[in-house]
């Protein structure tokens, strides 16, 4: 079987093409428009900005080949921005472009008070028996990452809706032309079995009207691996005590990347994050070599994995400058779905509160413009400073602590720190937060230098500050060392998501433990299952 993926040069399209290729299909890329008239079964993966994508679509001269494709019930699978081309317009787009208008119906944002992007693994209720469906449980969680979602007039091209506060369409279909909101490429077997539905199902069209009822949005379990160069050279996942990897002077070496990042695939972690820690040290394009972890490891993994270390704008010895956004752009075709960004978010930051003017030139406003608020993450790496009252740091976000300094302070901010904690700012973490998601980022992971490593439980009295500060997703990070931790956090505060890294790595605690323990306190999680 051979599929037409439209690769239109945003996003991630290299998960999708791994997927394609997992499953044993042949890929065919769009490089003219003829390529879509002649394809027999269509892709069109999109991610990132709508207004950004029908432009390229517009210059590309795709409008009109991709409405005579899909006329002709050729069958069509969108994704994400995919789907929302089909529609008549977004209100992620002001430029007046021309959408494929095929299906009836606007793209709208999301109006909610939870948070924005409506990011993680969520269920969804069935409205037609579609075999798109086919061999999978309403039980299901896919995963979704997006601002915006459509509005269909006509509702009978509904083929799933996701509750999010209010249920919203996650699917759509009319005859062979379907589309997904969520990223079955992303969403574990269960996507990889849609996947596969859609490209080897004979016949593909609904067979009628049903209402099956899935469950809720998860919270997430995310795997981090710090990796570095040791001192003999190799690439290695290692893990530090508040932010001291070494161990009698040698980095300590917890494992391979790839393999690391496997095993918790298989485990059912809902996501992994690579943070390259010394990336701030050298150009992270130079030797690539995360480049190559990500290329190897989006082959076997189809859970979303985000980037960190060293995005910032560079300029080399001879002189030539290369954007944040260059290093993002590879990445991204490397494999990530998110990047983050931790020291230049700082920089950025600090200019932003003092002038009050967004540039539209840093690293954040560039990238979520071009590949959407989702895409960007920020790193955050604070410390507790303890003060006898709120007067003794008025600049700051002070708060009243439970757990009094070392001067018996009963109060404390968090001032954030970059290049790995080695240098400390003149800020503190929810400003910073608050800052970075006026200039467009998506999500905040919130590390903890005081707790990082300790195995004493996340810093909640942080989580609570940071997350009462902003409306994005807040992925709680630091401190993780049993079941019961995550537990806590998600019971005392609104963090969407909890990541660890130590107790995964020396194998204490495996992912899987965590959700059943979550699972038992009624807190909804993703089972990973094999289809
Ligand atoms: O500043 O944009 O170059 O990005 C560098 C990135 O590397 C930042 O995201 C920063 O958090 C990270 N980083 C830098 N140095 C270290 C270090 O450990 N020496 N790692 C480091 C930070 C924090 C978490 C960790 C959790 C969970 N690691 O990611 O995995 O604290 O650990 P635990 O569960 O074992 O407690 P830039």
């Amino acid at each position: 079987m051979k599929i037409t993926l439209l690769d239109y040069g945003a996003g991630n399209v290299r998960s999708v093409a791994n997927a394609i290729e997992k499953l044993g299909a042949q890929i065919k890329t769009v490089t003219t428009p003829a390529d879509i008239l002649n394809a027999e079964k269509l892709l069109f993966p999109g991610v990132g900005n709508y207004e950004n994508m029908i432009r390229v679509l517009n210059e590309k001269k795709y409008i009109n080949p991709l409405r005579e494709y899909i006329k002709a019930d050729k069958p069509f699978l969108g994704i994400c921005l995919g789907m929302q081309a089909l529609f008549e317009g977004s209100e992620e787009d002001f430029s007046g472009n021309e959408s494929l208008s095929i299906l009836k119906g606007r793209v709208k944002r999301f109006k909610t008070n939870l948070a924005v992007p409506h990011i993680g693994w969520n269920g969804v209720n069935l409205k037609q028996e579609s075999p798109l469906f086919n061999g999978i449980d309403i039980d299901t969680k896919f995963y979704f990452v997006h601002s915006f979602h459509i509005v269909p007039e006509n509702k009978d091209v509904v083929l799933t809706t996701t509750t999010y506060d209010y249920d919203f369409v996650s699917s759509v279909q009319k005859g062979n032309v379907m589309g997904t909101q969520f990223h079955p490429e992303k969403s574990g077997n269960a996507g990889l079995k849609l996947l596969e539905n859609f490209i080897y199902q004979k016949e593909l069209k609904s067979t009628g009207p049903v209402d099956k009822k899935g469950k809720g949005l998860t919270k997430r379990i995310i795997a981090c691996l710090d990796v570095r160069t040791n001192d003999h050279g190799d690439l290695v996942v290692t893990k530090g005590d508040q932010y001291d990897v070494r161990d009698k002077g040698n980095v300590r070496n917890l494992g391979k990347p790839v393999e690391l990042a496997k095993r918790y695939y298989d485990e059912g972690a809902d996501e992994i994050t690579f943070l390259n820690i010394t990336g701030f040290r050298d150009f992270p394009l130079k030797d690539m070599p995360m480049i190559e972890v990500l290329e190897k490891t989006s082959k076997n993994v189809f859970v979303p994995l985000t980037i960190g270390g060293g995005i910032k704008d560079y300029t080399d010895s001879n002189g030539i400058t290369y954007t944040a956004l260059d290093v993002a752009a590879r990445y991204f075709r490397s494999g990530a779905d998110k990047i983050s960004i931790g020291s230049d978010a700082v920089e950025i930051a600090l200019e932003f509160i003092k002038t009050k003017q967004k540039t539209g030139t840093s690293s954040i406003e560039q990238i979520s413009k071009v590949y959407g608020n989702q895409a960007v993450v920020i790193s955050i790496d604070p410390k507790r400073v303890y003060v006898n009252s709120p007067d003794d740091a008025k600049k700051h976000n002070v708060i009243k602590t439970q757990f009094k300094g070392p001067g018996n302070e009963s109060y404390c901010w968090y001032q954030c720190t970059v290049q790995g904690g080695r240098i400390a700012k003149d800020l503190d973490a929810a400003s910073l937060a608050k800052a970075c998601e006026q200039l467009g980022a998506g999500e905040i992971l919130l590390n903890c230098i005081d707790k990082d490593g300790t195995n004493s439980g996340f810093d909640i009295e942080l989580i609570q500050l940071v997350k009462s500060a902003v409306s994005i997703p807040v992925i709680a990070s630091s401190g993780a060392g049993c079941e019961e931790h995550f537990n806590e956090v998600f019971q005392q505060t609104d963090a969407e998501a909890a990541l660890a890294a130590g107790i995964f790595h020396r194998k204490e605690v495996p992912v899987k433990d965590v959700k059943d323990h979550l699972a038992k306190n009624k807190i909804e999680v993703r089972q990973n299952r094999h289809i």
